[in-house]
């Protein structure tokens, strides 16, 4: 048994972070699958974990951690020896916490609908026009993503981060779903670095459900 046991089902975006960076990082851990047609999340024992019932959710040596950020930057800070994924420095972590923080307010809550209305909704359910919309306005948030990596190679400058790697997992999304794509040089060339990474490969690339 490992020291590191995670919760979470291997289509959950959330979870998908967390076993990316393990891989990543080449940590060792337990899994136990949760949430939707697994359950697990919504029993007393979860719950006294989680009270929110949802996943993921680790145990690092007794210390019992959800959120997928603050598991980032967790694990990161703890096993990362180059300090380079989530920097101890504030002004070398800033501009991370920043896109962190993007993911969360502006990225997530759109690819969000959109992702569901595609993926996880029947397609006579699907609700085309209020789809357009949504795709409208996740093309908009990638603008802002691309323009920014019109002058760095990561998203926060020389060094895949954190950031990069919560990001990536939206693109992933956007370049999957059936919709029209406007051309984003940035992105693509950007996207092209991620696709070398280990955990994208091994837990972040297959297809979406
Ligand atoms: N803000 C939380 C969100 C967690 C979340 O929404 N998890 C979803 C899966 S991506 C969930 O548990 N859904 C219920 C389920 O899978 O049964 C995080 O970043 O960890």
């Amino acid at each position: 048994m490992n020291n590191l046991h995670l919760w979470g089902r291997l289509n959950s975006i959330n979870v998908q972070k967390v076993l990316w960076l393990c891989e990543d990082l080449k940590i060792p851990f337990d899994r136990t699958d949760a949430g939707m047609q697994y359950g697990v999340n919504k029993t007393e024992a979860y719950l006294q974990m989680n009270p929110n019932g949802l996943v993921p959710v680790i145990n690092d040596n007794g210390l019992v951690l959800w959120e997928s950020h603050a598991i980032l930057r967790y694990l990161a800070k703890k096993y990362d020896t180059t300090d380079i994924l989530y920097p101890k420095s504030a002004l070398q972590s800033a501009k991370v916490d920043q896109w962190l923080e993007w993911y969360n307010t502006t990225a997530w809550p759109v690819m969000r609908p959109l992702f569901w209305g595609w993926i996880r909704t029947k397609p006579e359910d699907r609700n085309k026009v209020e789809l357009e919309k949504i795709r409208v306005q996740m093309s908009a948030a990638l603008k802002i993503f691309d323009d920014q990596l019109k002058s760095t190679k990561w998203v926060t400058g020389d060094h895949f981060t954190i950031a990069d790697l919560t990001l990536a997992l939206i693109a992933f999304r956007w370049f999957n779903l059936p919709i029209e794509r406007e051309e984003y040089q940035h992105l693509s060339r950007w996207f092209k670095q991620v696709e070398q990474r280990p955990g994208y490969i091994k837990y972040s690339s297959a297809p979406l459900s």
